[in-house]
């Protein structure tokens, strides 16, 4: 399509104005058609920059840099018009300053290559929780992976109409061609210190530049669906959040559905679509990453998957902890980073066996198969933050109603970290607050392998809501948001609200697979179980200094090995000397960050916690 297809002014002289900004050799516009796909992705493998791979349908293998391979925190901005406003966690620049300088760097970046104009819609057409953005970029590897993981194209220029909102995304790889150069193979991108990954949250902006990666590049999901998404939820009175959403039904056949936040690397994907372990109980995937969640003329609260694919970490994902994403990911999917194997598949570390042969590792490199499915640090086949690019259709535990318009009701919110000692398997908050409460206390304990400096060891890395990289404002009045929608519902109505943490460890007993105290993966389930009949108002539960938890005998045990049953009081047991240390930390490191944006009703539960702990 071109550009006098567009009907509608605004996106049009938009677009204009970028055209004459970043003068590209051409301007097209994606209608989303398959033909479309496949001729980019042909162009892709022309420029060497993709390869076909013979064992997966319809799949293609890139390399990115080593130095542009994951989302680039350092880099990122929420540039509004006061710093307060972006609070303590973002980084900040002026946006006049911002602007000026991104200009700058904008001024004539596409020459030789085509600027493309992606319209996409993030959740189901026609949903009225979903919205629309459009995106420009030099990057195919971009269109095609939005492609993937939004509904793109001619059909959401039709929705939008003539005077439709959108969100405008200005996306460059940050690498011109002049003079008839190509990129020979190699992925196009700028030096880090160019890199910047801008959110104008006054004028629901996103300008990114310099990375070709995942969040960096590809607009829709951590920059729209989050950052500039918590701002519109915020001014809209709805919440948009970094959970999962998956899908549980009892052996009854009775359905419940539940939201989840977790920090990066606490399982997740595998969460959204996990096995259960015990009988009758069944879990589907509605999303795996982001939900939006609006209250129903119901008074219930609603929430829909924005996207239509998953962009998951490779590594790790075997027929053991998610034999789904294997199977949403064999065919008509976009690896990047992982290894190529001779006969012309995928293999990445922990995959759930060795490769043969030889493999050429992320970095293009041919080497030879270790004789077992882990690398040492450092000379990794697959990059650590390897990804498959897959169409969430293909999953083959999404449930039916995954692109339901009006959303499904939720009756759990999980938060949980890695927590290998003070926070038990489970426990419940006693209401809202108490529940944003827990929230604003996630977070994973530092261990050796995720630090350098041996000091941090042992702290708290706080992670509230799992969303600090992703909120677009100050996160002090993100508490505050959560709290007044709260206040404004009809408490019977709202989500119970649950922490869980499945990384409670024992190095001392040599039993335990890894030291862990909870089997993890199909056996959350048990937990799941409980949280579900604790939504039905079951009696299931005590009461303790930290919230609800489950009674003896409400986890189901049948079928667990003998190590985990005995382990199981110990992870069922409120530890109230480590929650003590817990409270001094959020008193004296965690809270003062947030100074008078810190909701009162947070320090109230911290201060009855306190209370009640040390009765
Ligand atoms: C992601 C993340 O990539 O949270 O989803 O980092
Ligand atoms: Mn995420």
């Amino acid at each position: 399509m071109t550009l006098d297809e567009i009907k509608n002014p605004k996106i049009k002289a938009w677009v204009e104005e970028c055209v004459k900004m970043c003068e590209p050799d051409n301007v097209y516009v994606c209608d989303g058609s398959t033909e479309e796909y496949d001729r980019l992705m042909k162009k892709c493998v022309d420029a060497g920059l993709a390869t076909p791979l013979a064992k997966k349908p319809n799949s293609f293998l890139f390399r990115s840099l080593p130095s542009d391979v994951a989302r680039v925190e350092g880099r990122t901005f929420i540039s509004s018009v006061k710093q307060e406003d972006a609070g303590p966690t973002n980084n900040w620049i002026d946006p006049v300053e911002l602007k000026a300088t991104m200009k700058g760097l904008y001024k004539g970046c596409m020459h030789g290559r085509t600027m493309y104009v992606i319209p996409f819609c993030m959740g189901p057409l026609g949903s009225p929780i979903s919205k629309n953005g459009i995106e420009l970029t030099d990057s195919e590897y971009v269109v095609l992976n939005m492609d993937i993981m939004t509904r793109a194209g001619k059909k959401v220029l039709d929705i939008i109409g003539t005077d439709g909102e959108f969100v405008p995304c200005l996306h460059s790889v940050g690498k011109p061609l002049n003079n008839g150069e190509k990129d020979n193979g190699i992925w196009p991108c700028a030096d880090v210190e160019h890199k910047y990954i801008s959110q104008f949250p006054e004028e629901h902006l996103i300008w990114s530049y310099g990375s070709g990666y995942g969040g960096n590049a590809l607009l829709g999901k951590k920059c729209f669906a989050l950052r500039i998404a918590t701002v519109l939820a915020r001014e809209e009175g709805w919440l948009a959040e970094h959970m999962l959403i998956l899908k549980l039904t009892n052996p009854e056949g009775k359905v419940k559905y539940v939201t989840g936040a977790f920090p990066s690397a606490c399982g997740k994907t595998n969460l959204a679509m996990l096995i259960p372990t015990i009988p009758g109980w069944k879990v589907e995937t509605i999303g795996d990453d982001i939900a939006w969640m609006k209250f129903g003329k119901d008074g219930r609260l609603y929430a829909i998957n924005p996207e239509a694919g998953f962009f998951g970490v490779a590594p790790g994902t075997s027929a053991e902890s998610n034999k789904n994403a294997l199977i949403s990911a064999s065919k008509n999917t976009i690896f990047t980073n992982c290894a190529l194997t001779e006969d012309g598949d995928v293999w990445w570390e922990q995959i759930g066996y060795p490769a043969k042969g030889k493999l050429v590792d992320w970095k293009g490199q041919t080497r030879d198969a270790l004789p077992k499915d882990k690398s040492p640090k450092g000379e990794e086949f697959a990059h650590p933050n390897a990804r498959f690019t897959a169409p969430a259709k293909q999953c083959p535990c999404i449930a039916p109603e995954w692109e339901n318009p009006e959303g499904v009701p939720i009756s759990a919110i999980l938060f949980g970290g890695r927590r290998p000692s003070t926070v038990p398997l489970v426990h419940q908050s006693r209401n809202w607050n108490h529940g944003v409460f827990l929230g604003s206390i996630v977070g994973s304990e530092i261990t050796a392998a995720s630090t350098i400096d041996a000091s941090q060891v042992g702290k708290i890395r706080r992670d509230p809501f799992a969303i600090l990289p992703f909120c677009g404002y100050n996160m002090g009045d993100y508490f505050q948001h959560w709290v007044d929608v709260g206040a404004k519902a009809d408490q019977d109505k709202l989500p119970k609200i649950f922490y869980v943490n499945w990384f409670r460890k024992d190095e001392n007993n040599a039993d335990l697979p890894g030291g862990f105290m909870w089997p993890g993966y199909g056996d959350n389930s048990r937990v799941l179980a409980w949280i579900f009949d604790r939504c039905d108002g079951k009696d299931n539960y005590v009461d303790t200094p930290i919230g609800f938890m489950p009674k003896e005998g409400a986890i189901n045990t049948d079928g667990l090995a003998d190590y985990y049953k005995k382990t199981l009081p110990q992870i069922l047991n409120v530890d109230k000397e480590g929650w003590l240390k817990e409270v001094k930390d959020i008193r004296e490191n965690h809270y003062p960050k947030f100074g008078k944006h810190l909701p009162k009703e947070l320090t109230a539960c911290l201060d009855d916690l306190e209370a009640r702990l040390s009765k």
